[in-house]
């Protein structure tokens, strides 16, 4: 069974709450109160080192964090995202669009102090 670090008042962590209900994935909910710093223990840098939720437990002692990574990881191939060439051309698109336009824009308007002159890149 999964084990789900979230917190209620999260966004990212309500994304994957609803995914795994409308899934009916049987998961135990482990509440992290970011505001108390429950999230920035050592106990809990070591499962994530980014110290944010929601972080999924997908077996023991192997974590998935960041939320879309989560939501594809338990919908992906079910009928809450079926595997279509066009949901194949989305995820292409998006991978384009963070590691190749962000990756090259970054630079750029970093030594243009984010400037108006990039606005595609925004
Ligand atoms: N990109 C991450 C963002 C996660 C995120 O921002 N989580 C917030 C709660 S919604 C958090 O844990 N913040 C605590 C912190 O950054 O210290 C995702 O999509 O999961």
């Amino acid at each position: 069974m999964y084990k789900l670090y979230s917190m209620q008042r999260s966004g990212n962590s309500y994304k994957v709450r609803l995914a795994l209900a409308l899934l009916n994935a049987p998961y135990r909910a482990i509440e992290i109160d970011i505001l108390r710093g429950e999230s920035r223990t050592p106990d809990f840098l070591a499962m994530n080192p980014s110290g944010q939720v929601p972080l999924l437990e997908v077996a023991e002692g192997r974590y998935l964090a960041e939320s879309n990574a989560i939501l594809w990881y338990v919908a992906g191939g079910t009928p809450l995202a079926p595997e279509s060439w066009s949901r194949t051309s989305a995820r292409h698109i998006s991978g384009w669009r963070w590691s190749g336009v962000a990756a090259t824009c970054r630079p750029t308007r970093w030594k243009t102090g984010w400037s108006a002159a990039m606005p595609r890149c925004r």
